[in-house]
């Protein structure tokens, strides 16, 4: 037998329903042992793919925002620079792809009284804690990605940092101080505050308090580069912000190695650094696959032992039967 590829292990994953409802008329010694060994290797494969939860389109992950809850002094909503739109991810065996559609540029919006000339974004944070995100950041439990240069983070180079704890940086960004006053705001001028895939009063955060909108990292350790992704890559890949809305002016792109992150269940999220929008996704990252591990030993291997044995008793029975 030859080597059994991933591409084999999977068509024997898409095959195991079929093996499991063949004809009882006529069960047979080599048919049940077979299927026991589809069915083990099946187990295999199932087991080494994790499924991601959330909104998937083309192998994306999204999370849709509202489209009024941009704030943008008295505008709120898609004629506003601060409107977020979607955010999304996806993986394959080596990288992770992470997608932002708003109006926003990566430059920020220009505001010569702010720290830094410019209200940017902050910072993406990954929690695979499962602790709230003030307790996640109190414990430096959090992953997260500088992919805006400009913005007010503790650490200076882009890329992925973990062992991050989060700051607040709505106070120097002519911001909001706490998550309930942005809502307020946003209701007061008719608009729907949401956090994509969390609500927006999610306790996941914290919600009253004075300057407590923590959205830039504080302190961290740099683990890897990003690669920005132009749009051509973008839509290679699948992306397809369209599918669900109307698209904001900006579609920000890049990737960076997978194991960089955990594997697991994860929420990101990402405010502007005066928390004039925010968006927030849930979702998994699937471990590594089975067929990177080359020193176990190979279910082809053992397949091909099977029913070389199978095949000697096979020959002995008919002997005798003769
Ligand atoms: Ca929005
Ligand atoms: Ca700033
Ligand atoms: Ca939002």
């Amino acid at each position: 037998m030859n080597t059994l590829t991933r591409q084999s292990l999977l068509d024997f994953s898409k095959k195991k329903s079929e093996t499991l409802i063949l004809p009882r008329a006529k069960p047979s010694f080599w048919r049940s042992l077979l299927g026991t060994a589809l069915a083990s290797l099946c187990f295999i494969s199932a087991t080494a793919r994790a499924a991601q939860a959330g909104t998937l389109h083309n192998g994306w992950n999204y999370a849709i925002d509202s489209l009024s809850d941009g704030v943008t002094g008295g505008v709120i909503g898609t004629n506003g620079a601060f409107e977020f739109y979607g955010l999304a991810l996806h993986e394959n065996r080596d990288r992770i792809f992470i997608a932002i559609n708003a109006n926003l540029p990566l430059t920020g919006y220009d505001a010569p009284d702010v720290t830094n000339g410019s209200i940017a974004y902050g910072d993406l944070f990954f929690n695979f804690s499962g602790h709230s995100f003030p307790i996640a950041s109190q414990n430096s439990e959090l992953f997260a990605i500088r992919f805006a240069g400009v913005n007010d983070a503790g650490v200076k180079d882009m890329g992925v940092y973990r062992h991050v704890s989060a700051k607040n940086v709505t106070q120097i960004n002519s911001g909001f101080s706490n998550l309930q006053e942005y809502s307020d705001y946003v209701r007061l001028y008719g608009g729907i505050p949401s956090m994509a895939d969390l609500a927006i009063d999610d306790p996941y955060f914290a919600q009253a308090g004075s300057w407590n909108i923590l959205n830039d990292i504080a302190s961290g350790d740099w683990v890897g580069d990003i690669t920005f992704l132009n749009h051509t890559e973008l839509s290679l890949l699948g992306l397809d912000f369209g599918y669900f809305n109307p698209t904001g002016s900006q579609t920000i792109g890049f990737s960076f190695d997978k194991g960089l992150l955990p594997s697991g269940d994860f929420i990101a999220h990402l405010l502007a650094e005066c928390a004039n929008d925010g968006m927030a996704l849930q979702g998994q990252l699937a471990q590594p696959l089975v067929d990177d591990v080359k020193t176990v030993p190979e279910p082809s291997g053992m397949m091909g032992m099977i029913l070389f044995g199978l095949g000697l008793v096979a020959s002995q029975w008919l002997k005798v039967e003769s």
